[in-house]
């Protein structure tokens, strides 16, 4: 794998050795622009480019968004090949996944596009402005937090999933989700300890299981209305059973286990979009490409039979 130094792609190695020896100082790019009514970047429906990948979760989050918003016309996107090379993220032309904005074969030159002296890491999403050819945003949560606002006039389905009255529950809600639930979910998988795959998993679980509570008594986790929270918790719940469950070994349940949990599963997927942000056979390949620590040999398997309707 690799990132970029100063608009140049380097592999880890490379940088490694560049930060060893100290000549290395600048931090990391964080690209966090806001687009928005008086803000650095108008709300142009049309003028920004989403770049995607059908097996990233936190991509996943704003596709989501898009689609509950029914936003497919004001933001197009492109998605970059759902497996990452030498190169990191790439286009291929043979299967469909094309950069048809500017032309690139590799999501790094996207970023150099846009920022000749990027540094840091080639992540999606990334949202780029076509008129001032320069980066917005690479940060999801962001992203999530900024395009129901800036785009709620051009929305053919308008929604506040961030609502004034239940801010502090959807921050608590952000703050769990994401660090033992998102983030748990890689942290079980990339443990290289049993004590740490044995925390990082109870974690994964005691989560699921106050989730399971939660929405015994409540439609939603933040209350009877879809929010962020719910937006942020779907992409680990549609690749737990086909992917984190076997390639993670988050094994104590699959989400189907759960009734209510997984009763909530099928209604957000249910809701109009939802569904066609979803891929599961790319997970299941996705999370199971090669590697020489957790599947040296890149066998593929089969995935569970599960009925996503309602
Ligand atoms: N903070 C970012 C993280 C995004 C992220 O880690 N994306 C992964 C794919 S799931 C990626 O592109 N990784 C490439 C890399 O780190 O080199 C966000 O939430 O938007």
């Amino acid at each position: 794998m690799g990132q970029m130094l100063d608009g140049l792609w380097v592999d880890d190695a490379a940088l490694g050795a560049i930060r060893a020896d100290g000549s290395w100082t600048r931090a990391p790019s964080v690209i966090r622009h806001q687009i928005g009514e008086g803000a650095e970047f108008p709300p142009v429906p049309g003028r920004y480019r989403l770049y995607a990948a059908w097996n990233c979760p936190w991509a996943h989050r704003v596709l989501l968004t898009r689609a509950l918003l029914g936003l497919g016309d004001a933001i197009p996107v492109s998605y970059v090949a759902p497996a990452r090379t030498d190169q990191g993220w790439v286009f291929d032309r043979a299967t469909g996944y094309t950069d048809d904005l500017l032309g690139k074969a590799a999501l790094h030159e996207v970023y150099a596009a846009g920022d000749p002296d990027y540094t840091g890491r080639v992540t999606v999403p990334l949202v780029y402005d076509t008129v001032t050819g320069t980066l917005v945003s690479n940060e999801s949560a962001d992203l999530v937090r900024m395009l129901p606002r800036a785009f709620a006039g051009v929305a053919r389905r308008p929604l506040d999933l961030y609502p004034l009255a239940l801010r502090s529950e959807i921050d608590r809600w952000n703050d769990k989700i994401h660090a033992k639930v998102n983030n748990g979910v890689y942290r079980t998988g990339f443990a290289e300890s049993q004590s740490a795959y044995d925390s990082a998993v109870y974690e994964v679980f005691a989560t699921l299981d106050a989730i399971e509570e939660r929405l015994s008594q409540s439609p939603y986790l933040a209350g009877d209305q879809l929010t962020e929270a719910d937006v942020r918790l779907f992409p680990t719940l549609a690749g737990f059973d086909v992917a984190y469950y076997i390639a993670f070994k988050c094994c104590r349940r699959r989400i189907t286990d759960y009734p209510h949990l997984w009763r909530y599963a099928r209604g957000l997927y249910a809701l109009p979009g939802v569904a066609d942000t979803v891929r599961f056979d790319i997970y299941r390949r996705g999370y199971f490409s090669r590697s020489d620590k957790r599947n040296p040999l890149g066998i593929v398997p089969t995935a569970p039979v599960i009925d996503w309707s309602l």
